[in-house]
């Protein structure tokens, strides 16, 4: 399989992560791909150009990262990444959407910064500070959540991938003052799969 990633996008190092914990590095290839450039080779791919994108053995193509890891999780031996059974399926998919909502919206205000000066709107990168701080205030609550504590899930790698953008965009401050979200994400930070898919620093 090939897997089409920026080292940058958050969203690409879910589905990196996906394959390091799976174990799957000698069946997935992953490839960098030119995205946002006139013309580029990858559209020829991918035609939405987005990352991640992956290229099953079969020749079919899949976007969206939850749907990848999906397919990842599924490939090859048990899946585990796979709701929980009962009522923790509606919890696992309430924090997994809240953590994307947070991958969301500090994904546009990496975007933004990395735009010419001249080209960056202050509206949207308030809007996206004002966002980031209200939801770092409610992580920081809902980082006690037992689907948060327990074994890797995709909240977890969502979340920390998210709060990772802060190597991206300095202006990302959404340590102080939250000690518990800190430390949790200390810890999965440290994990090799965390390490090894670590976005290059800076604008
Ligand atoms: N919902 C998508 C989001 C993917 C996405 O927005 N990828 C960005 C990189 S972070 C991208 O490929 N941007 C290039 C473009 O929009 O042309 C997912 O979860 O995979």
């Amino acid at each position: 399989m090939k897997l089409y990633i920026t080292p940058g996008s958050p969203y690409a190092r879910v589905a990196r992560i996906v394959v390091l914990e799976k174990g799957l590095q000698d069946r997935v290839e992953v490839i960098p791909a030119r995205t946002r450039a006139t013309n580029s080779p990858y559209y020829a791919v991918n035609p939405s150009g987005r990352v991640p994108y992956l290229v099953r053995d079969d020749g079919v193509g899949l976007e969206e990262s939850a749907v990848i890891c999906a397919w990842l999780d599924h490939c090859h031996g048990d899946p585990v990444f796979d709701l929980p059974p009962g009522d923790m399926a509606w919890e696992a998919r309430r924090l997994e959407a809240l953590a994307r909502s947070m991958m969301d919206g500090l994904s546009v205000w990496v975007r933004e910064i990395l735009r010419p000066e001249d080209e960056r709107s202050p509206g949207v990168i308030r809007h996206e500070a004002d966002r980031a701080s209200r939801m770092a205030d409610l992580w920081d609550v809902e980082i006690d959540h037992p689907w948060m504590r327990g074994a890797l899930n995709l909240a977890q790698i969502t979340l920390g991938c998210a709060l990772g953008l802060k190597t991206r965009n300095p202006d990302i401050n959404w340590r102080p003052g939250r000690t518990k979200l800190s430390d949790w994400f200390d810890r999965i930070a440290a994990r090799p799969s965390f390490a090894a898919t670590a976005p290059p620093a800076g604008r």
